[in-house]
């Protein structure tokens, strides 16, 4: 039996020294850095109490706990971490045990879980279980349910997980700083009986923004609502890994919005119905079916789908310049005006001075442009047939008859029949 001491420790120095992960308290041998594999890794069976079937956190991880007599116990450490966003960009970011999101925070109902939270901010926090319903005390709302956890500290929340469903984590404590900087995590309550809404393929994902400067490495923590990078687990793609399955699956994504606008998210080729929000599970006869779920600021939606149709499957958010990365917002219209007389001339001056936007911007796509330095292109992502000329709250699902069960390597790209493709007309 560990005691409580050395876990705490020991979780402590595996989870925070350089950002690695620990699968299991049992085995906290440090693995290969986040940055390393954009992969989603196949979840692992829970190492102790009751039964489930675990979720696939994109670009993420589930925080490990033990078991203490009948209590679950998980640790989080609050603190500053460094986060890559896509290969070529990382940002410095307040998380959870060397990530932002912090892990996802697995359970089943009829849990009592036993949460410690450390603070190694430079500021006071908490933390709120948006969503699960609890004691008045437990809360985590600065001020309202408790003194504030102060740097150096570590707090004790205790109750019981009495429903299943899709929560978050986040502080309330100076919360427009807090979010801005990266401070969340999923909550996954599973159904004590794991027949109950049961699917092949569960997925789940917090969106979040940031307002990031070209050149830069810590968000503008006082924007509102012009944010430059938009990210689901604080990846923007291609840097967000695909969501492999097989033909025939029924597979559920958990998408919870803890930025600070809504997001039309679509999937392409399927229908698929919303199962459950933050408030549980959508009774059957309440569904109908959709294309795109508007997910609001402080909503999780939960939707579920039979992935019948072989292909690669654009999944990303409908707002266009929520597909887009680290762009300026003061860029001039210039589609239609002929700027060769005043480019021959700035050339002069600037050798080699390009004009750009006067036929649209799809050319940037596919150019190779000098940015400075740790930024994004703005449109990003190579498929294969070129540019996607998507970034940011993008990512594809990827459906194959051959995928085999339980395995979420990405499968390539898709090559469809003979036949089934569109093509250039020669007439
Ligand atoms: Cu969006």
């Amino acid at each position: 039996m560990v005691s409580r001491r050395s876990f705490l420790t020991s979780a402590a120095g595996a989870l925070v020294s350089a950002g690695v992960v620990a699968r299991n308290a049992a085995a906290q041998i440090p693995e290969a850095p986040l940055t390393a594999s954009p992969a989603t890794e196949p979840p692992p069976a829970p190492a102790s109490g009751p039964p489930f079937q675990p979720v696939v956190t994109l670009n993420g991880w589930s925080l490990p706990w033990r078991m203490n007599g009948d209590v679950k116990e998980f640790h989080l450490i609050a603190q500053p971490v460094v986060r890559e966003i896509a290969p070529g960009m990382t940002a410095h970011l307040w998380g959870y045990n060397g990530q932002a999101p912090g892990p996802t925070i697995e359970c089943v109902a009829g849990d009592r879980v036993r949460l410690f939270v450390t603070n190694q901010l430079p500021e006071y926090t908490s933390i709120h279980w948006h969503g699960v319903r609890l004691p008045h005390g437990m809360d985590g709302v600065t001020g309202l349910t408790q003194p504030p956890i102060q740097p150096g500290e570590t707090w004790v929340y205790e109750f019981d997980m009495q429903h299943s469903g899709t929560f978050m984590y986040h502080p309330h404590a100076d919360d427009m700083v807090q979010l801005a900087m990266g401070l969340m995590g999923s909550i996954i309550v599973h159904p004590r009986d794991p027949a109950e809404h049961a699917v092949d393929r569960d997925f789940v994902f917090l969106m979040s923004a940031y307002d990031i400067e070209p050149g830069s490495y810590t968000p503008r923590v006082h924007t509102h609502t012009d944010f430059n990078l938009w990210t689901w687990n604080s990846r923007v793609f291609p840097g967000i890994a695909p969501l492999a399955v097989r033909q025939g699956d029924r597979v559920r994504v958990r998408i919870g919005n803890l930025t600070m606008t809504n997001h039309p998210i679509h999937l392409h080729g399927h229908s698929f119905e919303v199962t459950g929000t933050d408030g549980g599970w959508v009774p059957p006869t309440a569904r109908w079916p959709e294309a795109t779920i508007d997910v609001g600021v402080g909503q999780m939606r939960a939707i579920e789908f039979v992935a019948d149709a072989p292909g690669d499957w654009a999944f990303h958010c409908h707002k266009t310049h929520h597909t887009m990365n680290a762009m300026g917002h003061e860029v001039m219209t210039s589609i239609g005006v002929d700027f060769e007389e005043a480019a021959e001339k700035l050339r002069r001056l600037i050798p080699g001075y390009m004009v750009m936007g006067d036929r649209g911007m799809a050319e940037m796509a596919s150019m190779q442009m000098e940015l400075p330095e740790n930024t994004l292109p703005m449109m990003t992502g190579e498929g294969p047939y070129g540019p996607i000329g998507m970034g940011g709250m993008f990512t594809v699902v990827k459906v194959r008859a051959d995928q085999p069960p339980g395995d979420y390597t990405d499968p390539g790209w898709y090559e469809p029949p003979l036949g089934s493709m569109a093509y250039r007309s020669e007439s």
